[in-house]
């Protein structure tokens, strides 16, 4: 017997077999539509089931009312939609779907003004030039090509004017990795992770090494902001290697073809002292 794969649906045909081995059917009862029925019994308190789902090892049903419930310890728990997309899903092409809390299928299609949503097959013709579709905290996001985004949870609300949830442009959907004063931690996501346009200034704000951009954060383009970590071969940890490849091109300049611009980390296109004082001050320190 063959476990069932994930998202397969009864609406009846053939049976779901679980990962116990149990086997789930429909079967039409004379006044309360369709029925489920395990290994052959019919559980009387279900009624007018529409579909059954089989995911990630658990058996769901969806009633004709559109209530969805979960197999859990041999009785039937209301949820949520199990087909809802996870945070982060994006669409950018013609073909895959979001699935939104209450089961809509969202899509892209070619429009009469470049991509536009289609909700469940219906074009949304208030929406033009769509680039992504995006899935997050049950809300579903378009952008256009001109940048702008909007959201709504479900077809028949209307878009709202919003932010750039995904967290690409200034923003980042990560754990900081703060310390217990609300630093950032050595190698942590917002080191080096501002706006790229910003001046570092001259001389730069930010203590040396700095990574050439400023941190992300309330400490970013301050006085106060974490070092970059001068690891020169990128292996978490400052210790002999980096400075053997802060040696072996001691001296050198930018456009030397001994420069090693990872041992640069000042910066200013010359692997000097300065460079090796850096590696020194972090010497034995990895990456949390
Ligand atoms: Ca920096
Ligand atoms: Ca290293
Ligand atoms: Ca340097």
């Amino acid at each position: 017997m063959t476990e069932s794969a994930d998202l397969t649906t009864l609406s009846p045909p053939s049976p779901i077999t679980d990962a116990t081995g149990g086997i789930w059917c429909l079967v039409a009862s004379p006044s309360k539509g369709a029925q489920v029925c395990l290994n052959g019994v019919v559980q009387t308190t279900t009624a007018n089931v529409s579909s059954l789902l089989y995911k990630n090892h658990a058996c769901y049903q969806l009633t004709t009312a559109g209530i969805w419930s979960v197999w859990k310890n041999n009785a039937w728990v209301v949820g949520a939609d199990p087909r809802e997309s996870p945070d982060g899903t994006s669409v950018t092409t013609i073909g895959p779907a979001i699935i939104n809390s209450v089961g809509e299928s969202w899509t892209l299609a070619t429009g009469p003004n470049g991509m536009q949503v289609v909700v469940n097959g219906t074009p949304d013709t208030t929406t033009a030039l769509v680039v992504k579709l995006y899935y997050k905290t049950h809300l579903v996001y378009q952008t256009n090509s001109a940048g702008g985004w909007w959201s709504k949870s479900k077809s028949s609300d209307t878009w709202t004017a919003t932010t750039d949830p995904t967290g690409t442009n200034g923003n980042i959907s990560v754990d900081p990795s703060l310390d217990a004063l609300y630093l950032p931690r050595l190698c942590g996501p917002t080191i080096d992770a501002g706006d790229p346009t910003i001046d570092l200034g001259d001389p730069p704000i930010e203590p040396l090494p700095n990574g050439g951009r400023v941190n992300l954060g309330h400490l970013g383009n301050t006085a106060s902001a974490t070092r970059t970590f001068p690891d020169v071969n990128g292996d978490g940890t400052i210790d002999g290697l980096d400075v053997l490849g802060v040696a072996a091109s001691f001296g050198s300049l930018s456009g030397d073809p001994r420069f090693l611009a990872a041992a640069d980390r000042d910066l200013n296109d010359a692997v000097d002292g300065q460079d090796l004082a850096f590696v020194s001050a972090f010497y034995a320190q990895s990456c949390p």
